[in-house]
């Protein structure tokens, strides 16, 4: 079935929807991308990716020269063009047309602004009930002052990296460490612990994921659990009682195995299950109606 894509305020066919070979994106992988969710005909956290965007796209010097609300209604726009209730959006805005030089200045025509929306499937179901055996990668997550984990830019190479190594070593994820040697997030999710009634997620070296943010809030007030951002090793991990995964594409997915160690029984763990009931309740109902 050919899509209907956004494309810099039109609707177009997929088979039309092109950009120049002098996009910056494409040559430099310069710009910022979002990867959203629809629930049910509601987009999940909507207001939380737009800003998130903008603010990657304000660090990057970009100016995306439409409103937050415009950008919003294209998003909705482009779901319904395409007949979508449930779905996943692929937003994404390139530095623009340039020449053969990296400097930003020479794109004059400002951005491109794609919205794609279709269906993800990222994991097996069947990963969802039995967990995810998982590995520590050599790749180190960026430095913060080298491309700071808060930017979703469209330079991904850092996570291809890692996603390589764990393809590689057959596992369907990685963790990745932040310069420190501390768990820092995996190539596209962000990763919490269970223990002792606490909830516990990295502090830094992440990306502060909008799934990450949505599953502390339902634990802290749904579950009553105590839940703190903090320095957490592997060591950390080996010996939590639960482990899982959150992130946009995979939702909230458990983990039972990280580099040859079990993680608790083995199983999913109770606390993730409830989590991932609660999510999913919730992403029907927060975000943006259409
Ligand atoms: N860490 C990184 C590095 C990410 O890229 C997350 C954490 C989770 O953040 P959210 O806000 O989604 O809870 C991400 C998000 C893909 C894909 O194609 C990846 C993401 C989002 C959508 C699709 O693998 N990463």
């Amino acid at each position: 079935m050919s899509l209907k894509i956004y494309l810099n305020g039109k609707l177009v066919e997929q088979a039309d929807a092109k950009v120049s070979v002098f996009d910056h994106g494409l040559l430099y992988g310069d710009g910022a991308f979002e990867g959203i969710r629809a629930y049910a005909g509601v987009v999940f956290r909507l207001k939380q990716h737009i800003d998130r965007l903008y603010e990657t796209a304000h660090s990057l010097l970009i100016d995306i020269g439409m409103s937050k609300d415009a950008m919003s209604a294209a998003v909705v726009k482009t779901l319904k063009a395409n007949g979508l209730r449930d779905g996943y959006i692929r937003l994404v805005v390139t530095r623009g047309d340039g020449d053969l030089g990296l400097d930003p200045r020479k794109c004059k025509n400002g951005p491109n602004i794609i919205i794609i929306a279709d269906k993800i499937v990222l994991y097996p179901q069947e990963l969802y009930t039995r967990g995810l055996d998982i590995i520590t990668v050599p790749t180190v997550r960026n430095h913060p002052e080298a491309i700071n984990p808060q930017l979703k830019s469209l330079n991904y190479l850092n996570n291809i990296l890692a996603k390589i190594e764990a393809n590689n070593a057959g596992v369907p994820e990685a963790i990745m460490l932040d310069g420190s040697g501390y768990v820092a997030e995996c190539t596209g999710d962000n990763i919490f612990m269970v223990k002792d009634g606490q909830l516990k997620t990295p502090l830094q070296g992440r990306l502060r994921g909008i799934t990450r943010d949505a599953v502390m809030e339902i634990a802290a007030k749904k579950l009553k659990l105590d839940v703190q951002e903090t320095l957490l090793t592997r060591h950390e991990f080996f010996n939590a009682e639960e482990v899982f995964l959150t992130g946009t594409a995979a939702e909230l997915i458990p983990v039972v195995k990280i580099d040859g160690r079990r993680i608790g029984t083995g199983k999913p763990g109770p606390v993730t299950l409830k989590l991932l009931k609660l999510f999913h309740e919730l992403a029907r109902k927060d975000g943006v109606k259409f």
